[in-house]
């Protein structure tokens, strides 16, 4: 659809665009079509160049943008309301079993739920203020999958910059049709319903993040919901937001206690979160370095082949739910 200046869908057949707008601020000098100069439609970087003097945008009216925006976002809102699959947290994990997932399953609806707004969570760098990123192998066959270049260095590969990879996976997830993410967007609470295995998860509860994190020093404002059969839970592990599903499944008393995250032993520790990434509770899994919070596992330190991997596998037990 493409509107008018005044969000009359001109796309639509004459009876359904209403009578031009009325009030002189909606009116814009040249009524109809704009006659657009050169500049603003079909030139190319080069056409540009030095040409700078009669520079124009494409004339614009602000509520075209708004519309643009809103429009979208709550025609998004409306489709993933029921989703087949939510992943909680945007990190190497989620991401990665977003990507196996979107694309093995293109009927699957998806929604992501990112609490910060720039998602990646902790692989934006490799470790402390270093930007190369570590994967032990086999964890370079994902780098390959993605198309994410590397220095091999036998038992181990490095991306040049962390933020190669996780720009990359991000792209790749962002453009599958079937997958949403919504950033700034906190889950604070898990949809659950009474079956024969004990309660089971149906969905999750969202808020903007910062009304989320606020909700002791304002008037609590209701938060909305996603029904969804399957959860995937990748939010990290401990800290102000992390660990949030398996913290809640405690505090509701679906699981007795957390193992705890244990010291860094990085061989020992990215097998686990391999190979331990599963269902825990009927209709959530848990991935990533939030698994170590509720298994008791070792942290790994600055390396990500085990995110990516449990991200894998996480798609993987997603799937054998949806298996056709
Ligand atoms: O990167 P993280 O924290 O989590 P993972 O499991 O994807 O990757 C972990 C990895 O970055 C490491 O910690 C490395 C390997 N270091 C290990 C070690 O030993 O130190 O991403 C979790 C994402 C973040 O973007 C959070 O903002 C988000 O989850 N998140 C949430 N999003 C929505 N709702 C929530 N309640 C929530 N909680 C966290």
């Amino acid at each position: 659809m493409m509107f008018d200046h005044s969000g009359n869908n001109i796309m639509a057949p004459p009876s359904a665009v209403s009578p031009p707008a009325r009030s002189a601020e909606l009116a814009t000098p040249n009524k109809g079509a704009v006659n657009l100069t050169k500049t603003a439609m079909n030139t190319t970087l080069e056409e540009m160049m030095g040409q700078w003097d009669d520079f124009k945008f494409a004339p614009i009216r602000e509520s075209q943008v708004s519309r643009a925006m809103t429009r979208r976002y709550f025609q998004d809102l409306d489709r993933y309301a029921e989703s087949d699959i939510v992943i909680i947290g945007a990190g190497s994990c989620g991401l990665s079993a977003a990507y196996v997932l979107g694309k093995k399953r293109p009927d699957l609806k998806i929604a992501i739920i990112e609490a910060s707004v720039s998602p990646g969570g902790g692989a934006w760098l490799g470790g402390q203020l270093f930007s190369a990123m570590v994967m032990r192998k086999p964890a370079d066959a994902f780098l390959r999958e993605v198309g994410v270049p590397y220095e091999d260095e036998g038992h181990y590969v490095v991306v040049k910059h962390a933020a190669l990879f996780t720009s990359t996976i991000m792209s790749k997830v962002l453009q599958l049709p079937n997958v949403k993410l919504f950033n700034a967007t906190c889950v604070e609470d898990l949809i659950t319903r009474p079956s024969e295995e004990g309660l089971r998860i149906a969905g999750v509860v969202t808020n903007w993040t910062l009304v989320a994190m606020h909700h002791d020093d304002q008037s609590c404002m209701d938060p909305n919901t996603i029904n969804c059969p399957l959860v995937i839970s990748t939010t990290g592990h401990d800290g102000p937001m992390g660990a949030f599903s398996v913290k809640r499944l405690v505090s509701m008393q679906r699981i007795e206690k957390l193992g705890g995250m244990r010291g860094l032993d990085m061989n020992l520790a990215e097998d686990a979160i391999v190979k331990n990434t599963r269902e825990i509770v009927p209709g959530m899994i848990v991935g990533g370095m939030e698994l170590s919070e509720v298994d008791g596992a070792n942290r790994m330190g600055p390396t990500f082949g085990a995110m990516v991997l449990s991200g894998l596998k996480a798609a993987e037990e997603a799937l054998k739910v949806y298996e056709i």
